[in-house]
């Protein structure tokens, strides 16, 4: 496709939409100012730095493709590549785990500012803002209990971790102008039955409070529900009603992961619940297939459905979005291309609804009108206006990006 088509045919949809009382040119700016956090742990499939061990905690990644990025370099170059084929300015997501440890083993009870000080001159050079997680899995101490842990030594090893991930995160907020929003999820259940549901909950509340307790303006805190991990099947500390209380009173922000509750439950819908409720939302943009799979996201009818309840919710400048997935069957920075397009297709396609003339017909009770609507929306050329937004921000255009990938490929990733 040459430039020349992909102008006239984003001129014709520029006028199909407006029949329609839609402004694709402020879609498109929307869609380019709204940052999407990438998550660092596709490129290596959750392993970082810290150990190089197998990942544990109740995650896990399926796959052996070759290229796998091993140390802190490659990550930073396999994000840089990534990111040359999306359009928009975005941030990038850190685990604790892929510190700046200069080789030496930097426990989690010993991490602080120092450990992330090449990533925020890094991120800085790279035009990325910095978001940040607390890492309570793959280690020793992680066990089936971290934060909710009954035993003072092990709960006091991860509120202390917890606490000083908080630090690094405000100081990456300090350094960027920007708060770094700090995601808190810990794996905490049981792979059995267990006869002590509410006191593992009452722990971590108590954990989290204290942790949240200290006032730190760089960073915003938010914690992660979740409905189940591998080998801690039968109960979930912080399950999605534990959290949904915990954010509602606390005023704290709600993860919401597009993989964390059960298969048939309507995720989108969570989203004009719970902003009634809590402040703000992140999201972890998921795709599960059956279960908690993780599999790259794709522009499918739930992530269409998510983001519509974002628009229609007026919720753009409350709602972060992250992706959260690691496919390790497929070229990884293929896959995380491919997420994070489709997560902007799915953005552009809510930011192009025709809700104005949707509204009109549902208050005036024109129920078939509406269904009519919406059934014709779909097939507007949505196309042609995520082509010009490529287009405009130097980004390769529809499938132009998978020679890009091929070529990186063989120079870069098969040479590891
Ligand atoms: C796990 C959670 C969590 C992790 C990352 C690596 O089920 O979704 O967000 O995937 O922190
Ligand atoms: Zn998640």
């Amino acid at each position: 496709m040459n430039e020349k088509q992909i102008l006239n045919s984003y001129e014709i949809a520029r006028e199909r939409y407006a029949e329609v009382g839609v402004d694709t040119d402020k879609a498109v700016a929307v869609l380019e100012s709204t940052p999407i956090s990438l998550h660092c742990w596709q490129t290596d499939d959750v392993v970082g730095f810290e150990r190089s061990e197998a990942l544990s905690g109740g995650i896990q990644t399926t796959g052996n493709y070759p290229g796998r990025a091993r140390n802190i370099d490659e990550v930073r170059a396999d994000v840089k590549f990534a990111k040359s084929l999306i359009a928009g300015s975005h941030r990038l997501n850190l685990h604790e785990i892929y510190g700046d440890f200069g080789g030496k083993l930097v426990d989690r009870d010993q991490c602080g500012p120092e450990h992330f000080a090449s990533w925020i001159q890094w991120a800085a050079e790279n035009g990325l803002k910095l978001d940040f997680n607390s890492t309570s899995f793959s280690h020793p101490k992680s066990g089936d209990l971290s934060l909710s842990n009954p035993d003072p030594g092990i709960r006091g090893f991860w509120i202390e971790h917890t606490k000083r991930c908080r630090r690094i995160a405000d100081a990456m907020g300090k350094a960027q102008g920007d708060p770094c929003i700090m995601n808190i999820w810990v794996h905490d259940g049981s792979k059995d039955l267990t006869v002590e549901r509410k006191r593992y909950r009452e722990i971590l509340a108590a954990s989290l409070d204290e942790i949240l307790s200290e006032k730190l303006p760089g960073m915003k805190d938010c914690v992660e529900a979740k409905l189940f991990g591998i080998g801690l099947e039968s109960y979930t500390v912080g399950s999605m009603d534990f959290f949904e209380g915990y954010c509602a009173t606390r005023k704290v922000m709600y993860t919401l992961d597009t993989g964390h509750y059960e298969p048939t439950e309507n995720v989108a819908d969570k989203i004009p619940a719970l902003l009634l409720f809590v402040p703000e939302l992140m999201l972890h943009v998921s795709r599960p297939v059956r279960w908690d799979s993780d599999h790259v996201t794709i522009m499918n009818d739930q992530t269409l459905e998510l983001f519509k309840e974002i628009v229609r919710a007026g919720a753009l400048d409350r709602a972060h979005i992250g992706l959260d997935y690691f496919d390790a069957s497929i070229n990884r920075i293929g896959a995380y291309v491919i997420g994070t397009r489709a997560t902007q297709k799915c953005l552009l396609s809510a930011l192009l609804e025709p809700l104005s003339k949707l509204r009109e017909y549902e208050d005036s009770g024109r129920g078939f009108q509406r269904l009519a609507l919406l059934e014709e929306a779909k097939t507007l050329p949505f196309g042609a206006v995520f082509d010009w937004f490529n287009l405009k921000n130097g980004v390769p255009v529809g499938p132009e990006f998978i020679p890009e990938i091929e070529r990186y490929e063989r120079e870069v990733t098969l040479k590891r």
